[in-house]
C-alpha cells in the first residue's frame, strides 16, 4: 500500500503498464532487478500463431505460449463454450459424491484417448499439482499394498515436473533445488538420456540409450527395490532442453520398472495432445505408464486444467483397500475448464491436427530446419520430432564442446530472437521451440527464416566465433 501509482503516465499506455508491472507484480522465473531495468513486453492480443504487443508489433510465437496453445490463439468456439457453461453452471465441486456433466464427459473422453490401461482420471489445475497428486496417491498405494518402505521417487537430471515443493523435488533442476533446499527427502535423480552431453566418444546412440537406462537400474539396486516407489520421466524432456532419448532407452526403462516392481509415471504435460505428432509421447515411444499427468494442451491453455490418468493397478488398490482418499482441490473437475477441454479436443479431432503434425507439418519443419542450419558454425545439432525441437548452439561442433559459461550464448540468442519478433526459449545454450500445432507450411518457412537470421546475428556478436 505504500507505493503510489504514477499519475503522470497515460493509463493503459505501454509506459504505464510497464511502470505499474515492475512496481506491483512479481513474475515467475524472473530476475526482478533485471526486469525493473528493462521492463516487460506487454502482450495484448493474439491470433493463430501470432502475438501482438502493446506497441502493435507482431511476434511469431514459436513456443505456443509455454508449450501449451496447441490449437492456436483466437478460437471463438472455446470462448463460446466457456460462456455457455458459465451461464449454465459456473462452478460446482466433485467432492462428497457430486459431479458435473463436463467433468464426467471429459473423463470418458480422456480414458478413450490415452494409452490402454489408464481408465480413471483425477483432476487438478496445473501440471505441478497433478504431480503432487501422484506423489500422494503413490505413497498411499504402497502403504495399502503393505509395502510402506517403497517411498523413494527416482527422476532425472534436467527433468521438469513443476514448481511446488514436491514437483520441484521430482524435477532435476539444480537452480531450483538450490533456492529452497530441495529435493525433499525421498527424491533422487539419475543421468538423463542426453546424448549430446553424456554420450561417450565412439559410443553409438543405442548403446548410450541402454547405458542411460542402466543408471536407473543401478540406482534401484543401490537403494533396494523395496524402497523405490516409482520412476518419473517425460517421454521427451521439454523444459530441460528437448532431450530426445535414443530408441533403446524407454523399452529398457520399462523392463527395469517391471522387473523391480517400480511404478512408471510418464509426465505428458508437454508431450501430450499432439505435440510429437501422436496424441501422447507414450504412443510415440510405446510407453505403458501406470500414471500419467497431463495439462497444458488439454485445454490449449485457454483455462487452467490438469489431470492424472490413473492405471488400473493403482485404482484397484485405492478402491478395494483405500477407504477415503483424503486429497483434492477446490477446482478438481472444474466444469468450465472441463467443457473447454472437451471442445479443444473436438477441434483437434475435427481438424485432424495430430495427423497433420505427424504426416505433414512435423516432418516439414524438422527437415527444413536441419537443411537450413546444416553446417552452420554455431549449430551442434538440431533435434526434435513433430512440432517440438531444439537447436544446440556450441563452440565446437566436432568435439561437441559447449560455450562457457553455459547459458550465455543461449541468452544472447533468445534476446536477439525477441528483438526480432520471434519467441524462442533458451535452455542453457539450446534454443527450444514448440509452435502451435496449427502452424502452416508458409508460417514454418517464416519461422525457419527468422530462426536462421537470429542465429546468424548471434554468431556476429563479439567474441562468439
Ligand atoms: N510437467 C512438465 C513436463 C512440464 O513441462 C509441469 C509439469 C508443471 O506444469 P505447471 O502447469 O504447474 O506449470 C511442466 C511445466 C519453460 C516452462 O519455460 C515449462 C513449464 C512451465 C513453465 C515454463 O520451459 N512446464
Amino acid at each position: 500500500m505504500t507505493a503510489q501509482p504514477s499519475h503522470t503516465l497515460v493509463r493503459n499506455s505501454t509506459a504505464h503498464w510497464r511502470e505499474s508491472d515492475t512496481r506491483y507484480h512479481l513474475h515467475p522465473f524472473t530476475d526482478y532487478r533485471s526486469l525493473a531495468e528493462s521492463g516487460s513486453r506487454i502482450i495484448t492480443k493474439a491470433e493463430g500463431i501470432w502475438l501482438e504487443d502493446s506497441e502493435g508489433r507482431r511476434l511469431l510465437d514459436g513456443m505456443a505460449g509455454l508449450w501449451c496453445v496447441n490449437v492456436g490463439y483466437g478460437r471463438k468456439e472455446l470462448a463460446e463454450v466457456a460462456y455457455r457453461q458459465m451461464l449454465e453452471l459456473p462452478y460446482y465441486n466433485t467432492f462428497f459424491k457430486t459431479a458435473t456433466p463436463p467433468s464426467i464427459e471429459l473423463s470418458e473422453k480422456l480414458v478413450a484417448l490415452t494409452p490402454d490401461g489408464l481408465n480413471h482420471v483425477f483432476y487438478g489445475c496445473t501440471g505441478s499439482d497433478a504431480n503432487d497428486t501422484i506423489v500422494r496417491m503413490v505413497r498411499h498405494y504402497w502403504n495399502l499394498m503393505d509395502k510402506p518402505g517403497k517411498k523413494t521417487f527416482i527422476s532425472r537430471k534436467y527433468a521438469y515436473h513443476g514448481s511446488t515443493m514436491v514437483s520441484a523435488s521430482l524435477g532435476g533442476m539444480s537452480g531450483m533445488h538450490a533456492q529452497a533446499d530441495l529435493p525433499l527427502p525421498g527424491f533422487v535423480h539419475v543421468m538423463e538420456p542426453y546424448w549430446y552431453d553424456n554420450g561417450e566418444p565412439g559410443e553409438s546412440l543405442e548403446d548410450f540409450g541402454r547405458r542411460a537406462a542402466r543408471a536407473l537400474e543401478d540406482k534401484i539396486l543401490e537403494l533396494g527395490a523395496d524402497q523405490v516407489a516409482a520412476f518419473i520421466g517425460e517421454p521427451i524432456q521439454g523444459a530441460g532442453g528437448v532431450l530426445v532419448p535414443p530408441g533403446s532407452y524407454w523399452p529398457e526403462v520399462q523392463r527395469i520398472c517391471k522387473q523391480h516392481d517400480v511404478l512408471l509415471i510418464a509426465d505428458e504435460v508437454i508431450c501430450g495432445f499432439g505435440r510429437t505428432g501422436h496424441w501422447f509421447g507414450s504412443d510415440l515411444l510405446d510407453i505403458k505408464p501406470d500414471l500419467m499427468p497431463i495439462a497444458k494442451g488439454l485445454t490449449s491453455g485457454y483455462l487452467p486444467l490438469s489431470a492424472v490418468m490413473v492405471g488400473d493397478r493403482v485404482t484397484e488398490g485405492l478402491t478395494e483397500r483405500g477407504g477415503e482418499f483424503t486429497h483434492g482441490y477446490t477446482y478438481s473437475g472444474h466444469p468450465v475448464a472441463c467443457a473447454v477441454a472437451l471442445a479443444n479436443i473436438e477441434i483437434m479431432e475435427r481438424e485432424k491436427l495430430v495427423e497433420r503434425v505427424h504426416d505433414d507439418t512435423g516432418p516439414y519443419l524438422q527437415s527444413k530446419l536441419r537443411e537450413t542450419l546444416d553446417g552452420h558454425p554455431l549449430v551442434g545439432e538440431v533435434r526434435g520430432v513433430g512440432l517440438i525441437g531444439a537447436i544446440e548452439l556450441v563452440q565446437d561442433r566436432k568435439t561437441r564442446r559447449h560455450f562457457e559459461p553455459l547459458g550465455r550464448v543461449g541468452g544472447i540468442c533468445r534476446d536477439i530472437c525477441f528483438a526480432n519478433d520471434l519467441v524462442m526459449r533458451a535452455v542453457r545454450d539450446a534454443m527450444v521451440f514448440s509452435p502451435p500445432l496449427i502452424i502452416s507450411k508458409d508460417e514454418i518457412d517464416e519461422f525457419v527464416r527468422r530462426t536462421k537470421h537470429c542465429i546468424d546475428l548471434t554468431a556476429e556478436q563479439p567474441g562468439i566465433v
